[in-house]
């Protein structure tokens, strides 16, 4: 059993929220929310370092919040079955895990109270919800209360101290911190001091049946979750799918793509793990440097724009070339106008949109090129870009596995509303915002197997 405690966390991975001198003994709490794992994780690594200082006990909290921004039953049973899974990891480690229940703004300066909490750590999330959680928490403790950016390679607020315009702005002051950052993990040692306060494991059976929320959208069967599935599937993408990648991963048709997103939303499986692995498999560097580009680039400035644009989930957050050019074209006949049920219904003139929907609401998670056909076919069949931008959000949220993230309020910009875009060349509807079209898409691939491929699914 390793005696030494894990190497301090690089400062630049914390956010201090409330620095209070303390010489209080209690456990140190960290409260879970985006990194739902046990392992490569820097907030769990940074409360236990703090904790091993003071020995200390060290005690995990997860709030679980019903209906959480729409999330749905498919959401839930994903989620719950993965912290189920942590919290053995935990318990494996002698630490100790909560479940809380309800808003965590109350019930985690509660709980903290209640266990005489030396210091809380939580891990980081741009989202608007969880800053304002982190707000009212960090008023309510009267701790030194510290947030860590597990979930980011280069830490968010460190990375740029701005909105990016683009990929093309963020991708060099990435890549010139890479090297500092993209390091491998310290793994968690057995931590020496038991919490005394526990109360043994959760039951997940009861939790499960008790919780509150819309069980109208099932559980998916093609994927399990957890982060040992995700360790799983992340070598069979490194094995059988990394080399072929740049292609494969644009052609809907195909099964190019890692299938990782459930998993790194929910934080089962570290972003600088599956980086890591990629950059030590020995695949071609064109491949290694695709999917790198997705997978640190893009996803980071996914981040980015939630963490410095308040409005990322509506029409004020486009850029104002955007937003002049779709105001130009408001008065525009529109070719065809559905409602949302007609769009979450799949029921529209074109069978490869059909095709996408039904992807989503079946499989939990459209292919990613289909992503934005799929938004920019909302826009050009909705009355208005507040319109489509809402149904997109909805529905993205509502279906997807990896609903209710960065990526998804950033993918649903760039699509409906030109963020991280440029200008193209001027046309109904779109303005000068990119367009995509069905005959684009055949010129790309095989639509006709694109729509076998789902309907087989079935
Ligand atoms: P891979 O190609 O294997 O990519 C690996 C990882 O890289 C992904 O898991 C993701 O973390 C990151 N990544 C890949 N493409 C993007 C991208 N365009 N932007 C940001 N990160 C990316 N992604 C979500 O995680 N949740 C969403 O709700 C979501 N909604 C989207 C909505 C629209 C309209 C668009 C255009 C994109 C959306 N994306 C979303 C981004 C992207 O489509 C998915 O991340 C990707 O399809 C996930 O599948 P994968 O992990 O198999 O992809
Ligand atoms: N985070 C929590 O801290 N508590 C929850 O109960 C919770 C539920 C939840 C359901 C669906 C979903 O997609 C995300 C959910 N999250 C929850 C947030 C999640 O952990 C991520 O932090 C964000 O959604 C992505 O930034």
């Amino acid at each position: 059993m390793s005696s030494a405690p894990p190497p301090p966390v690089p400062p630049a991975r914390l956010h201090v929220w409330k620095a209070r001198a303390s010489d209080a003994r209690g456990p140190v709490l960290y409260w879970m929310s985006r990194d739902q794992r046990a392992t490569d994780n820097w907030a769990l690594l940074h409360a236990q370092q703090v904790a091993w200082e003071r020995h200390a006990p060290l005690v995990v909290g997860f709030c679980l919040v019903p209906e959480f921004l729409g999330a749905v039953w498919r959401q839930y049973a994903f989620m719950l079955a993965g912290l189920a899974e942590t919290e053995q990891t935990l318990r494996r480690l002698n630490m100790g895990f909560v479940l809380l229940l309800g808003d965590p703004a109350h019930e985690v300066p509660k709980f903290a109270d209640r266990i005489h909490a030396s210091q809380v750590v939580t891990d980081f999330d741009p989202l608007r919800i969880k800053m304002a959680w982190r707000r009212s928490v960090s008023q309510a403790l009267s701790v030194p209360f510290v947030e860590v950016d597990a979930h980011n390679i280069v830490p968010a607020r460190h990375a740029s101290p701005k909105q990016e315009y683009g990929a093309y702005t963020l991708r060099p002051k990435l890549q010139r911190l890479l090297p500092t950052f993209l390091t491998p993990f310290p793994s968690p040692p057995r931590h020496p001091w038991a919490w005394t306060g526990d109360r043994g494991p959760v039951d997940w059976d009861a939790v499960r049946s008790a919780l509150r929320v819309d069980r109208a959208v099932s559980e998916v069967g093609w994927i399990t979750p957890g982060a040992l599935a995700g360790e799983r599937v992340l070598r069979t993408f490194l094995l059988r799918k990394l080399e072929a990648y740049p292609e494969a991963s644009r052609d809907p048709a195909a099964d190019g793509l890692s299938d990782l997103s459930p998993y790194l939303h929910f934080g089962q499986i570290s972003a600088q793990r599956v980086a890591w692995e990629v950059r030590r498999s020995g695949a071609p560097q064109a491949a290694q440097t695709a999917f790198l580009e997705e997978l640190v680039v893009r996803r980071e400035l996914s981040d980015n724009f939630c963490l410095y644009n308040p409005h990322y989930d509506s029409v004020q957050g486009f850029p104002s070339w955007a937003l002049r050019t779709l105001s130009d074209h408001a008065g525009d006949p529109r070719p065809y106008l559905y409602p949302r049920a007609r769009f979450e219904a799949a029921d529209t003139h074109d069978e490869l949109w059909n095709a996408a929907q039904t992807e989503m609401v079946q499989r939990g998670k459209i292919h990613s090129f289909m992503r934005m056909y799929w938004a920019k076919k909302i826009l050009e069949w909705s009355s208005c870009p507040t319109e489509a931008l809402e149904t997109a959000i909805a529905l993205n949220d509502r279906y997807e596995l990896d609903g209710r993230d960065p990526n998804g309020y950033a993918g649903a910009a760039w699509s409906v509303g030109g963020v991280h875009d440029r200008a193209w060349c001027e046309r109904p509807v779109f303005g000068k915002l990119r367009y995509m079209s069905y005959n684009g898409c055949k010129s790309k691939f095989n639509v006709q197997a694109y729509i076998r491929r789902v309907r087989d699914q079935d």
